[in-house]
């Protein structure tokens, strides 16, 4: 039986208050500035926060909520969330080799994410040798070579995984997936895989593009916004500045969630005075409270209404008729076979899946009447579920029948989560990259790249698991306590000969090592990145495909810290490199030494092989760069095989629990970025003080003969017969959906069972785990 590690019992003394109505605000700026000071103090916060999102400045860390055009921004481009990110980056604390030292790695893996992440900034190369208890600090060459030997020595190159988290930026991700290819494998999971490769999967499908396909000017101009199994408040602090904008000018805002997340139900815009003290803006109309799982239902439902009006001789607003039926003929096929599916679904079924009634999805039917600029909106709500893929695809449906895609003020919005999750991909991390990307990428460097796919992140588990990966690479990330099943994943990883770590902060994938383990400290966005030619900027892509740059100013925590290309660059060299320096036979035909020391190599390269990026180097000279294209969105063609985007039919289907259980979410607190535990406070909730809660509904509770204040075991129930346990969470009555509840990861990750995954797209259902509560033995 999988238990939690005792490490995480750390709480306080948990209080718990009536939810908050509102977001941001005065105590959003007030906790933000507390946040800055007393990690980075008072320069080294009005220096950093000036230049966060500002031209010339660098890319927040943290969400990948794009930027306002450069006419448009504010001073103080940034919301509390942002300013946590880089106070947690910026901090003046740092981790020396006295730390590890003076601690032992069984001791490091005793402490809890929040005590890892306040111990500062990593400084020095670290290594721990097979047997031994500590880490101690290793030369950067020494580890290059290490590294190195090891992977020559493996039987062949896919016994090694290459993970990548999203805050890499595109010049180092592209010269990473040139280093693994170059070595032979597309073993390259990333953090996509438990993220949004749901949305990927779903509109590479239906769309051929695998990206969202609105401009920020969309959401702003939009007379319809549907946000589903998202919360904006605490992860895309900014979208809300968007949607009140959008509510200036007349947008209706729907919210499809189990909770009434804060955010959505009101929001005071820090950056006006108006928003500092007054009332808020209302952004939610409307709140759909959703079962989990539940959204296929929801946009089935709403699919059928549009059919019903539209047989009734109704009309979207604007419209001749209910469907654009110009569209629907010229742009899309399928449509016929998605109807008869519609048809044939019962209301009641519809009513069961949902939780909701059929009248309360009639009032939302009118809305979309009411609308010819419809925009849906998701995250993790809809992408970590076993039907996650077929419930976006039933969002693209939906979007289709009134012609809401490739026009202005409509379209497609999966809110990416890592500030540069997006721009991974574009630069070819995915351990299944289309051939003609390959092709581009061999004739660039004069190699024979892989081409069968490799392990996505759950394979990449299974793999260490049995046996047949024996090294593993993490740039960047926390790939234990960000991964499923923690205690398979831990022994995953100590099984492996070899793991290393590119990391800014120590976590616990440092404390599960291999039979040697090596940390490679680097610079994160906000440090200066001074090479040999001088100084150097980076790119990032945002969830709206604008490429922008990005360039630190504030002094790095150690003089001789790398970045993650200059560490990439270093490790190139010395895998393909022979004793005499020589490129060996077979490997990419590149000059890492130049691309180390001038950043603008790299970018003439990705020219040469990333289609949208012509001209790159002068266009990023743009405060706002540039969007690269979107065939659906600015000229309506669609890369899929018919050249049409197609319409799916799926039969109603939603996660169903056996009496007496619950159904489980893993979600994020107000005060973490994932993994990165900034505090023990999830204020808009009402929570503070303490992260092992669960909130359950009231009726739930009373059924299940347990009351507000028990303190209990999640339990989690899978096929695979095994009990997967987490230990002491206060039960919190909270208005969640019957049957639902909530509690935060990474704690819970331990009850997320490794084989429960999506549907085509293999991600972990991190929104949808069965468990029952047991009272705690005292
Ligand atoms: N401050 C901060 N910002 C972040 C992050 C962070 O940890 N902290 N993480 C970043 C990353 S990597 C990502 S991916 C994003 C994540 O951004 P979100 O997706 O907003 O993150 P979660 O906390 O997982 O929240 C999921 C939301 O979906 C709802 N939900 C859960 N299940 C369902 C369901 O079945 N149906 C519906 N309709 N709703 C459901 C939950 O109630 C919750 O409101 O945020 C990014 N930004
Ligand atoms: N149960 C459950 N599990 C989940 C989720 C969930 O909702 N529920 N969400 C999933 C999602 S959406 C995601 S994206 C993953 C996140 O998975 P990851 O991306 O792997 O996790 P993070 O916590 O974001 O990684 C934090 C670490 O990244 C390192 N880091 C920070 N900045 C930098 C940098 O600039 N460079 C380098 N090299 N390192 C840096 C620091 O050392 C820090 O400790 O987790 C997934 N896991
Ligand atoms: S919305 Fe996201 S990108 Fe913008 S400042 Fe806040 S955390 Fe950073
Ligand atoms: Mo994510």
């Amino acid at each position: 039986m999988a238990t939690t590690p005792s490490d995480d019992i750390d709480q306080p003394a948990v209080k718990v208050s009536p939810p908050k109505r509102t977001s941001a605000g005065l105590p959003g700026v007030t906790t933000a500035m507390r946040h800055a000071v007393r990690e980075m103090g008072p320069v080294r916060s009005a220096s950093g926060l000036l230049r966060m999102n500002q031209p010339g400045g660098f890319d927040c860390m943290s969400c990948a909520w794009p930027d306002p055009n450069a006419p448009d921004r504010s001073h103080a481009e940034f919301c509390e969330n942002g300013a946590k990110a880089l106070a947690s980056e910026a901090t003046r604390k740092r981790v020396r080799p006295e730390l590890f030292a003076e601690h032992s790695i069984d001791d490091l893996a005793a402490r809890d994410d929040h005590w890892l992440n306040r111990q500062g900034r990593l400084t020095t190369p670290m290594i721990r040798e097979d047997g031994a208890s500590h880490y101690s600090p290793i030369s950067w060459e020494a580890a290059f070579e290490r590294i190195a030997r090891e992977l020559h020595g493996l039987d062949g190159p896919d016994q090694a995984a290459f993970y990548t988290s999203g805050r890499t930026s595109n010049e180092a991700a592209f010269l990473y997936q040139l280093m693994v290819r170059g070595l032979g494998t597309n073993n390259l999971p990333d953090c996509s895989n438990m993220c949004h490769e749901s949305s990927g999967e779903a509109l590479g499908t239906t769309i051929g593009i695998g990206k969202g396909s609105v401009t920020l000017h969309d959401v702003e101009t939009a007379g319809l916004i549907i946000i589903a199994g998202q919360n904006p408040g605490t992860n895309h602090p900014r979208m809300l500045t968007s949607l009140e904008k959008a509510k200036q000018q007349g947008a209706v805002i729907v919210a499809v969630n189990p909770l009434p997340e804060a955010g959505l139900t009101r929001y005071r815009n820090p950056q006006t005075v108006h928003g500092m003290v007054g009332r808020g803006t209302r952004i939610a109309d409307v709140h759909l409270q959703v079962r989990l799982g539940g959204d296929l239902g929801v946009f089935q439902g709403l699919g059928k209404l549009l059919l019903e009006a539209e047989e009734a001789g109704r009309r979207t607003i604007g419209m001749t008729s209910v469907l654009d039926h110009a569209f629907l003929e010229r742009h899309t096929a399928g449509l016929e076979e998605y109807l008869d599916g519609v048809r044939a679904t019962p209301w009641s079924d519809i009513e069961e899946a949902t939780g909701l009634t059929e009248t309360a999805l009639r009032e939302v039917g009118e809305l979309l009447l009411d609308s010819n600029r419809t925009i849906v909106a998701w995250a993790m709500g809809l992408t970590q579920h076993k039907h996650a893929v077929a419930t976006i695809k039933e969002i693209v449906n939906l979007v289709l029948l009134q012609g809401n895609l490739g026009k202005p003020g409509a379209g497609l919005l999966p809110v990416r989560g890592h500030s540069n999750v997006q721009g991974d991909r574009t630069m070819g991390i995915f351990e299944k990259m289309p051939q003609p990307f390959l092709d581009r990428l061999e004739a660039e460097f004069s190699f024979a790249s892989p081409r069968e796919a490799g392990h996505d992140t759950v394979n990449t588990i299974r793999a260490m698991r049995d046996g047949r990966v024996r090294f593993f690479m993490g740039m960047g990330g926390n790939f234990l306590k960000a991964a499923p099943d923690t205690a398979v994943t831990e022994a995953a990883l100590r099984s492996c000969a070899m793991t290393v770590q590119v990391s800014t902060k120590l976590n616990h994938s440092h404390l599960a090592p291999g039979r040697t383990a090596i940390i490679l400290p680097t610079l994160g966005r906000s440090d200066l990145d001074a090479q040999r030619t001088g100084r150097q900027r980076v790119t990032v892509e945002d969830s709206m495909s604008m490429v922008h740059a990005s360039s630190g100013h504030l002094p790095p925590p150690a003089p001789d810290l790398l970045s993650e290309i200059a560490i990439v660059c270093r490790l190139a060299r010395a895998i393909f490199h022979d004793e005499q320096g020589r490129a060996r036979p077979g490997s990419p035909q590149a000059d890492w030494q130049a691309m180390e020391d001038d950043y603008r190599v790299i970018r003439r390269h990705i020219e040469a092989v990333v289609p949208g990026f012509v001209d790159y180097e002068r266009r990023i000279d743009a405060p706002g760069g540039f969007r690269l294209p979107h065939g659906p969105h600015d000229v309506r063609t669609f890369e899929t095989t018919s050249t049409k985007a197609h319409f799916t039919r799926t039969p109603l289907w939603w996660p169903t629990v056996p009496p007496g259980r619950l159904l489980l979410q893993t979600m994020r607190s107000h005060d973490q970025y994932n993994t990165t535990v900034y505090g023990p406070d999830d204020r808009y909730r009402g929570i503070s003080g303490g992260r092992r809660v669960v909130m359950v509904n009231a009726a739930d509770l009373l059924e299940l003969g347990f009351t507000d204040g028990d303190v209990v075991d999640l339990v989690s129930e899978f096929t695979d017969g095994v009990e997967r346990r987490a230990e002491g969470f206060l039960v919190v009555a909270y208005d969640t959906a019957k049957g639902c509840a909530a509690s935060y990861f990474p704690e819970t990750n331990v009850l997320v069972p490794l084989d429960s995954t999506a549907d085509d797209s293999n991600t972990p259902t991190s929104k949808s785990i069965v468990i029952r509560l047991e009272r705690a033995a005292t």
